[in-house]
């Protein structure tokens, strides 16, 4: 309390309190005593690590200033705050985020000359925060600058994996997964030693009846993990609001480390308590879409939902606060399944520790969360075994089937002659062993749920989750379509085109408020304006190939068309269908004259993304793409006609350089499966156009920036069961432009066609995704692309109207939308005084 702080204390601080550099001078004095001081380097060996080093931590000083005043600022305000439970933050890199958002690049750029460096290397030194998978973590991250940016008190909450996604590397055409321990230099985050949450796991429950004969359950005799907190300051563009990301560390609890083993000799064992706490954190799991039921990661998850529970419960409890006002002063969303054993853990915490009524306790709970679907993809539905579950968490599990039985004690009031319905929705599935359905306790235990584009909520809502919108209704159920950060994925991936639009739009307002590009259409026809926005598409692909150059030793000429996929490798996304399109156009091309060929328009067929470790159609599909990329970019035949490139290890920082250099991207997922997809929009929005499928955000990219500037092709969501139920009856007819392709692969022409049977039969076999019923109308739309890409006029005509329109797909937006529909939540902004 202020009044209590004596007078010369609040003089001192005062006088002394940090203050941040604004301008090359302090900011060199910052730099330069971080590698100094923190850093133990001196004029005489500082590197460009160090310069990194002391830029990124001068940067950090000043973060942490507003970031200081930021939290201040929300705990005295105590208004409503936002808690983003996410299992993957896909973070990227911090430092160019952070110069751009507290507006110093600049002013950095210039110190860093004063001292010999140029600003683009000392960036490049930084590694990727690479703690997510794909889309589902990438979207946390961009929600969490747009929070930021936007003023709204909120707090994301994580695990602090020591080892994030593998590194990918590509070894004689195969991946290769190499551990990415990425923490030997962090600068970004504050390890916070008082912050610490004993979690319980395994013991057993204990139940007696209390004085007022109210039975009481204790869980007792389990296993103790300490999570320790470290944070990581997530800076807003433009305003001083600097949020928090706070993610959980494992520990063996004090007292676990065994002494009188170790001082008898028994090292090893001594040290196995510690090694297995530490295990929880240690490791990101590698799958994108898919549940594979593992013990550790159960453990993961509620090691991370009860620390952030303990540490958003003793918060609340500060202010004092009635428990009803518990869902007025806390909104907590479940991005995904992965969180949802906060809703028994919350349950928990108020029936058994705080002492509510169930009932009491339970509308609370139902008030607090909101739950967001990212698949309908069955493989990816999280189920956790019954047994493992009593095993690890055995309150839980009691708490879990409580909540079922009141669930279905409405169901079965509500729908008295359906008894199907019970066992169709029941949070326990009566499989042999039982199992529970994360996705059902999540809507059962949440006010609202949503899915991630129009098609996908509408999906939801018609096939995985069609009898709960019986139960509860249409308003329980509700769409938020994805958006991405236009300040790291324009402005700080593209920083040309983000000036050219500034100069016409009379300065960087559009980084805030994205509708504005709208106004850059009026330059569409400009001939100054078109060729300022081709010589940056150029500029931007000759970057590319450069880097292709480095990396892959293969030279790509900046004029072909790059035609790029980049994501993760997965069946549904149909990088197969795409790599069988290349080879077809290799045939092509080669039973073409050498006129013929030079007519063609050049490509260059570029993939990147990482397959699941044990995902063996994956690793075959990136094999192939190697294995066909060896063969014909040294064909002497070929030449600058066709190159096909596999960018090693595809990251969120290789996406920067990878989406402004697109003339096409290919998001072409089999109609139904991919629910949004989100790197559609980063290259719309960096003036490339697509070729995709009626699926996910595409539906949505199309009718904002019109169907003649994209390229749809392809079977839609509604016609896919049908055809699928043709091939299980009538086999599958393989398309006769596939067929060569297949008979290209069979005859050795990328080696050894074993090694492609399993890609090529599961075609043949059941076409499951489509590949062949898709095949003739992909490669008919190649076709038409290359013949507009010759129009170069009419090319840079569709792009600028593209960009001008994709105001919509800013995740500012989304978060205005969730907080307005599921959280309730205000905006708060900070002084500058931190009041
Ligand atoms: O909503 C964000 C993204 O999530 C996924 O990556 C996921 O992991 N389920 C989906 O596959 C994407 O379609 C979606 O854009």
């Amino acid at each position: 309390v202020e009044a209590e702080i004596p007078d010369e204390q609040k003089t001192a601080w005062k006088k002394h309190s940090a203050a941040g550099f604004s301008n090359k001078e302090d900011f060199e004095a910052a730099a330069i005593r971080h590698i100094e001081t923190t850093l133990a380097r001196s004029l005489y060996n500082c590197d460009e690590g160090a310069a990194y080093g002391g830029t990124a931590l001068a940067f950090r000083d000043r973060l942490i200033i507003d970031w200081n005043k930021t939290q201040q600022s929300h705990t005295f305000a105590d208004q409503k705050r936002v808690y983003y439970l996410s299992l993957e933050f896909l973070m990227g890199r911090a430092l160019d985020n952070a110069m751009l958002n507290v507006g110093l690049k600049d002013v950095a750029r210039e110190g860093l000359a004063d001292l010999g460096f140029r600003m683009e290397d000392v960036i490049g030194i930084e590694r990727d925060a690479a703690l997510g998978n794909g889309g589902l973590g990438r979207l946390a991250a961009c929600f969490l600058d747009s929070l930021a940016s936007l003023d709204y008190p909120a707090w994301g909450y994580g695990l602090r994996y020591r080892y994030g996604i593998f590194k990918q590397e590509i070894i004689n055409g195969y991946q290769v997964e190499v551990p990415d321990y990425w923490l030997d230099f962090n600068p970004w985050e504050f390890p916070r030693h008082d912050v610490t949450v004993d979690i319980q796991f395994y013991g057993h429950v204990r139940k007696y009846n209390d004085e007022n004969g109210r039975q009481v359950s204790v869980w007792e005799n389990g296993e103790i993990v300490t999570a320790n907190a470290y944070d990581v300051p997530i800076p807003g563009y433009n305003t001083p609001t600097t949020n928090n990301l706070r993610l959980w560390s494992s520990k063996a609890a004090s007292g676990e480390f065994d002494f009188q083993k170790f001082n008898s000799g028994e090292y090893e064992q001594s040290v196995h308590d510690q090694m297995r706490a530490e295990t929880i954190s240690a490791v990101l799991y590698p799958n994108d879409n898919l549940d594979r039921g593992k013990e550790l990661r159960l453990k993961q998850q509620y090691f991370w939902c009860a620390a952030s529970l303990h540490d958003i419960v003793r918060r609340f409890k500060k202010s004092k606060k009635a428990w009803k006002e518990f869902p007025n002063q806390i909104a907590i969303q479940l991005n995904d399944t992965h969180p949802t054993l906060a809703i028994p853990e919350l349950q928990r915490i108020l029936v058994d520790e705080e002492g509510l009524d169930w009932d009491t306790a339970w509308s609370i709970v139902v008030n607090t969360f909101g739950y967001t679907n990212h698949t309908v993809m069955a493989e990816a539905l999280e189920k956790w075994s019954v047994p493992l579950i009593q095993h690890l968490l055995p309150r839980h599990l009691e708490i879990i089937y409580e909540i079922n039985l009141h669930f279905l004690q409405y169901v079965e009031r509500t729908f008295p002659k359906d008894r199907d319905m019970l066992s169709r929705v029941s949070i326990v599935e009566e499989s042999n062993p039982k199992m529970i359905r994360m996705a059902f306790l999540a809507i059962v235990g949440s006010h609202k749920v949503n899915g991630v584009a129009e098609l996908h909520s509408d999906l939801i809502k018609t096939t995985i989750f069609k009898d709960f919108v019986k139960i509860y209704g249409q308003d329980k159920f509700t769409n938020v379509t994805n958006g991405i950060t236009p300040r790291r994925w324009l402005h700080q991936a593209n920083p040309k085109l983000s000036e050219l639009i500034a100069s016409k739009l009379g300065g960087y307002d559009f980084l805030k408020d994205l509708t504005l590009l709208h106004k850059i259409e009026a330059y569409a026809d400009d001939k100054q304006f078109r060729k300022a926005f081709q010589d940056i598409k150029y500029a931007n692909k000759t970057r590319l190939a450069k880097y292709i150059k480095e990396t892959t030793g293969v030279s790509v000429n900046p004029a072909a068309l790059f035609d790029i996929q980049v994501k993760r490798i997965h069946e549904y996304k149909r990088q197969q269908l795409n790599i069988f399109g290349v080879i077809h156009r290799y045939l092509a091309l080669k039973a073409m004259s050498p006129e013929e060929r030079k007519k063609m328009q050049p490509r260059v067929s570029i993939f990147g993304g990482k397959a699941a470790p044990g995902y063996w159609m994956a690793k075959c599909i990136i094999h192939l793409v190697n294995e066909v990329g060896r063969v014909v970019n040294n064909d002497p035949e070929i030449g600058d006609a066709l190159k096909v490139i596999f960018i090693e290890d595809y990251n969120v920082s290789k996406c920067e350089i990878i989406a402004p250099a697109s003339d096409i991207s290919e998001h072409i997922s089999t109609a139904g499966t991919e629910a949004s997809g989100t790197s559609n929009m980063k290259f719309v929005l960096n003036g490339g156009l697509i070729i995709g499928t009626c699926d996910g955000a595409n539906i949505e990219i199309t009718r904002e920036i019109g169907e003649d500037n994209i390229f749809l092709f392809g079977n839609l969501a509604e016609d896919v069961e049908d055809i699928r139920h043709q091939h299980t009856y009538e086999g599958v007819l393989i398309d006769e432009g596939l067929q060569k392709v297949f008979d290209a692969i069979h005859s050795g022409m990328f080696g050894h066609s074993d090694e492609f049977s399993a890609l090529t039969n599961t075609v043949v076999n059941h076409d499951h995704w489509l590949t062949s019923a898709d095949f003739e109308a992909y490669c008919k739309t190649q076709d038409t692309i290359d013949e507009a890409f010759k129009d170069q006029e009419a090319w840079l005509h569709k792009t600028i109207l593209a960009v001008a329109r994709m105001g919509f797909f800013t995740a500012d937006r989304c978060i205005e939308e969730y907080a307005e529909m599921i959280w309730n939540v205000e905006p708060q902004k900070i002084k500058q005084n931190g009041a």
